[in-house]
This record gives C-alpha cells, structure tokens and sequence, in this order.
C-alpha cells in the first residue's frame, strides 16, 4: 500500500461528529505514551501529524486521520491511552463511555491495533483491554512498540512474554514486533491495513 496524502480530519467524543463519509476506519488503541501517535506518523511518512509527547495522557477525544492511499481512503482512528493515572473516577468513566460507543457501534471499523511495549510483559491494562478487544468480533493487530530499544536477541523474549499473558493463537490476532525508530515491520502494519480494507 502507498500512502499518497494524509491529513487530520477531526476530533470526537461522540457519534453525531464522527466522519459522515463512509470510509472504512482502522483503530489504534494502547496505554498512554505506547507510542500510537509515533506509529501514525511512521505509516503515513509525516513528521509530526501526530502529536507525539512524553508527558502521557493528553489525547482525550478520538482523533481521525484521513489516508489517501493507492488501495483505497480510510481513517485511522487515534482512541484516547486507558491506563490514566491522572484523571477522575467520573473521567477515567466518561472515556470508557466513548470509547465502548465507538468500538462496539461503529459499522466502519475494519480493524483494531492494539500496541502494547515490547520492552515489558503485559500491564493489566493491557490484558484487560486485549480481553475486551476478543468481545468486538474485530480482527486485532498486536504490536509490540519500541523494539528498537530491546536487543535483538531479546526478540523471541517478547513474544514469549505477550504469549504467556495474551492468546496470540486466535485466528484474528497477529502479532508485530515494531519499531518507529527503525521502521521495523512498518510495511508488515500496512499490509496488514490493506487486507482489512479488502474485506467486506
Ligand atoms: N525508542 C523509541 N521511542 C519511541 C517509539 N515510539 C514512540 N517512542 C517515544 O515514546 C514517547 C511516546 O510516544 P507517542 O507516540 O507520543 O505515544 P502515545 O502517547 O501512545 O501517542 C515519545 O517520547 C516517543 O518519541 C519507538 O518505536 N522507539
Ligand atoms: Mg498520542
């Protein structure tokens, strides 16, 4: 798939203002600070379309990103980081909300990619969200973000890692080591994409 032109569509937190085009649309979804906006901007070669930070928790709406692409345009959806430790009980609720509508209503989802970083095992915000991500009869991507980080030998260390906390062994679930750094599997996410846009 080539990315020709990418922009910010706009921002939600509710259905009445998400895009009213058609458009399929992939989610992304991983704690804060996973690096999901470094992601976006590595797939669509854009520097900073994306807001990434190192100060975690500040996307607080659903974030659509429109792709031109060869294959076809479609959304990538930005869903807020669950694992907040700053905000309220009635807050942390409120996202939950918006993000449960979305997921679970949104005909034009195709796809969700979950990132998880690659350098820990599996925080118990991250099996709880791949538990719920197996309710949404989606196909899931899991990526393992920052493994430029980890040496290469500690590769099959990850995985041993996610698959003793995650079942990577379900038919809808791939498994991606990745990197933003190094690009590592950049193309393997896209293709990935593409097949979902290919399905009816
Ligand atoms: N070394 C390394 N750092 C990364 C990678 N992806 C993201 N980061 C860093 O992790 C921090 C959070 O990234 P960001 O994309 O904003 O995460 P988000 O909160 O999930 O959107 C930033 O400082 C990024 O530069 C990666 O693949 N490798
Ligand atoms: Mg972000």
């Amino acid at each position: 798939m080539i990315i020709n032109q990418s922009e910010f569509a706009v921002s939600a937190v509710k259905a009445s203002q998400y895009p009213k085009d058609g458009l399929d649309e992939i989610a992304l979804a991983g704690r804060s600070n996973v690096g999901k906006s470094s992601l976006i901007n590595t797939l669509l070669q854009r520097k900073n379309l994306a807001r990434t930070s190192s100060s975690p928790g500040k996307t607080q709406t659903l974030n659509f990103y429109r792709v031109d692409s060869d294959q076809a345009d479609f959304y990538l959806v930005d869903v807020p980081g669950y694992g907040y430790a700053k905000v309220s009980k009635k807050q942390r609720e409120e996202f939950g909300e918006m993000i449960q509508d979305y997921l679970e209503t949104r005909a034009y989802l195709k796809g969700l990619i979950l990132l998880i970083d690659g350098r820990h095992e599996p925080t118990a915000d991250d099996i709880a969200m791949y538990d719920y991500s197996q309710y949404l009869n989606l196909p899931i991507l899991i990526v393992a973000t920052k493994m430029d980080k980890i040496k290469k030998n500690a590769f099959n260390k990850t995985e041993a890692a996610f698959r003793k906390h995650l079942n990577l062994n379900k038919d809808n679930v791939t498994f991606l080591p990745f990197s933003s750094v190094t690009k590592l599997n950049v193309d393997q996410v896209k293709n990935w994409i593409e097949a979902r846009l290919d399905e009816e």
